[in-house]
């Protein structure tokens, strides 16, 4: 497999679940520089002109969540993907979604300084809705872990969710709430989150 990938990216969360899933000989990185994403060369392979970009068996997968998903289950026998007839499969698809869609869209409105009055007009449209909601959702999730989010067992989804976290709570757009902790202490021993640097910053 070929990940285009750009190491100050958020393609980098890939390089984590590659970590945990072992393959990293199965996978070739090639940086690509942001100014050749717009250049006819990378436009070829991904017409988004964004990474990350996975492309397995001549398909192109974009979207870093579908990365995720698509490799969990590529290499189920790692255990970090329920299976498809596994209850805990929705609860698994919830976060992986919640983190790629409402998530992203509140850290993204955040980081553009967007008015909360904005925001408030706007939030039966807005995916995420308003920040309390999301603060909710994120608490409970968080309270209910136990340890991981879907019980005794990591999954891509404590991955992938955890890094969104992290990253927001030390762009200051999430508070470091009591709540999150016991959760992402648990992530942060884990030696594929060893060389995330925002993980360190949060718990200094
Ligand atoms: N929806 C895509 C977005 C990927 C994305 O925005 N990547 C950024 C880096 S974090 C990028 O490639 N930016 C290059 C550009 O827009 O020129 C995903 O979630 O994977």
């Amino acid at each position: 497999m070929k990940l285009y990938n750009n190491i100050q990216s958020r393609g980098m969360t890939v390089m984590l679940l590659v970590k945990e899933l072992g393959i990293e000989d199965q996978i070739e990185e090639i940086n690509v520089p942001y100014e050749n994403m717009h250049q006819a060369e990378y436009l070829k392979i991904n017409p988004m002109g964004k990474v990350p970009c996975l492309i397995d068996q001549g398909v192109m997968i974009s979207e870093v969540a579908a990365i995720f998903t698509y490799l969990a289950d590529k290499y189920s026998e790692k255990g970090l993907a329920p299976a498809l007839d596994d209850p805990k499969r929705g609860a698994y698809l919830k976060w992986m979604f919640f983190a790629h869609g409402p998530l992203t869209e509140f850290m993204d409105l955040k980081g553009l300084n967007v008015p909360d009055e904005q925001i408030e007009q706007r939030k039966r449209s807005l995916t995420f809705g308003h920040e309390e909601s999301v603060l909710a959702f994120l608490k409970k999730g968080m309270q209910e872990a136990n340890p991981y989010l879907l019980g005794e067992k990591i999954s891509a989804a404590d991955l992938f969710l955890g890094y969104w976290v992290i990253f927001a709570i030390y762009l200051k757009i999430l508070p470091y709430l009591d709540e999150f902790k016991p959760f992402i202490q648990l992530l942060a021993q884990r030696d594929s989150m060893k060389g995330v640097p925002w993980l360190q910053k949060i718990n200094d």
